[in-house]
């Protein structure tokens, strides 16, 4: 085989599905030919290779490139004082109610240019790539008006471009209402659908999702949402069951989604009902560590019912202003005792499925991106074990 650069001397967490736990490989190798993995397995599975450059790893483990499947990484300021009002006392949703909450970061990003959005946005970015992210899916929904929303995910595109990485992105009208909407929910949803020809028209978004909660939309209101989304060809995922048990999980499955995410109140039909229809639960431990939540989300029910299970930083100024997948995992863990290999297949097979990328990425098998995260650890629940320590030796994007 010829092909443009091998890593050998490497140990393989493939993720491979049907494989056992991680699908590791001791003595491994991994081969790229025109940016995509050529093989990936036993070093003794594969004939003659010829590559342009090989690369020795020394015994160091290789995982697919992590996968960041939820974050709004698009907003303008911070929400730094909210933080120090909750510490005094206020909650979530008081402070919501009283006008802050996601409505002062709309006000920030409406005031910041597509170009302003990409420049705060960076560093967060730059902090996810630095512990070996790959692909990275990025939701508008800070916008909330035609102008901002289209704002908001052309620079969502822009990030993707501004560095090497895989970016998915998904329009989230349905977020928050705006003031200007003067507490008419049925027909901002007008407004949303309204804007969802022009969405997908000019391909800004991958996907379309909403937050289904009383501080937000009713399943009613999320139902036309996504029936108008599935007509024009645009999958939908959905802000379910965060903060009370509205049936959101139902829901989502019910509309065939990608994922239903953070579900701290899902029942067991909601568990079900995702299972069935190949909707992945995603896991969003940082948001549940920074409002102090303490109604855990069902994970016995997932595993009970086959429900996949994603995880993801869930990257907000309001809930969860973690840039940290490795400490996700660790939160995943230790909040919600998840398993090691249920950690690492959710930042990677998990977290690919929850895009629909599964075909391109999310595990090392030939014909995928070649996305590699080649860590300096003597065995995988390092990466779940340690808090703030990065131990990537290496981020390969696209065979690079
Ligand atoms: N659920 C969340 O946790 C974030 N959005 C959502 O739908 C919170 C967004 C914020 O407070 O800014
Ligand atoms: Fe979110």
């Amino acid at each position: 085989m010829r092909c443009d650069r091998v890593w050998r001397g490497a140990r393989l967490a493939t993720l491979v599905e049907g494989a056992d736990g991680l699908g590791i490989v001791e003595d491994g190798l991994v081969a790229a030919k025109g940016g995509r993995i050529a093989y990936a397995g036993p070093a003794d599975g594969v004939g003659a290779i010829e590559a342009d450059e090989i690369v020795d790893c020394e015994g160091r483990w290789i995982t697919p490139g992590l996968v960041d499947c939820h974050t709004h990484l698009i907003f303008g300021g911070n929400r730094a004082h909210e933080f120090e009002l909750r510490l005094a006392g206020a909650s979530y949703e008081e402070i919501a109610r009283a006008g802050g909450g996601i409505v002062s970061t709309m006000k920030a990003t409406r005031a910041a240019s597509e170009a302003e959005l990409v420049a705060s946005a960076l560093p967060r970015l730059d902090a996810l790539l630095s512990e070996g992210v790959t692909t990275v899916e990025v939701k508008s929904g800070y916008g909330l008006s035609r102008e901002a929303e289209l704002n908001s995910l052309g620079a969502a595109r822009a990030l993707g471009v501004a560095r090497p990485v895989s970016m998915t992105t998904t329009y989230l009208g349905a977020h928050a209402l705006p003031p200007e909407a003067g507490g008419d929910k049925d027909a901002y949803i007008d407004g949303v659908i309204g804007l969802l020809p022009e969405i997908a028209r000019s391909g800004l978004a991958d996907a379309v999702d909403a937050f289904c909660e009383g501080i937000a939309f009713s399943p009613e209101q999320i139902a036309r949402v996504f029936t108008a989304a599935k007509a024009l060809g645009l999958p939908v995922k959905l802000h379910a069951d965060q903060l009370s048990n509205l049936h959101g999980a139902k829901l989502a499955a019910e509309f065939g989604a990608l994922s239903a995410d953070h579900l701290e109140h899902t029942d067991e039909e909601g568990a079900a009902a995702m299972a069935k229809a190949g909707t992945v639960a995603v896991l969003l431990p940082g948001a549940f560590y920074f409002i102090r939540e303490t109604k855990l989300p069902p994970v016995e029910l997932f595993r009970k019912h086959g429900t996949k299970i994603a995880l993801a930083t869930d990257c907000n100024p309001g809930t969860s202003p973690l840039t940290s997948l490795l400490l996700t995992m660790n939160m995943g863990a230790t909040l919600f005792r998840l398993t090691v290999d249920e950690c690492i297949a959710g930042v990677t097979r998990e977290a690919a499925r929850a895009l629909g990328r599964l075909d391109e990425v999310g595990t090392l098998e030939a014909g995928k991106s070649c996305d590699l995260a080649i860590w300096n650890i003597e065995r995988p629940a390092e990466l779940v074990y340690r808090m703030g320590f990065n131990p990537l030796h290496a981020r390969i994007w696209r065979g690079q």
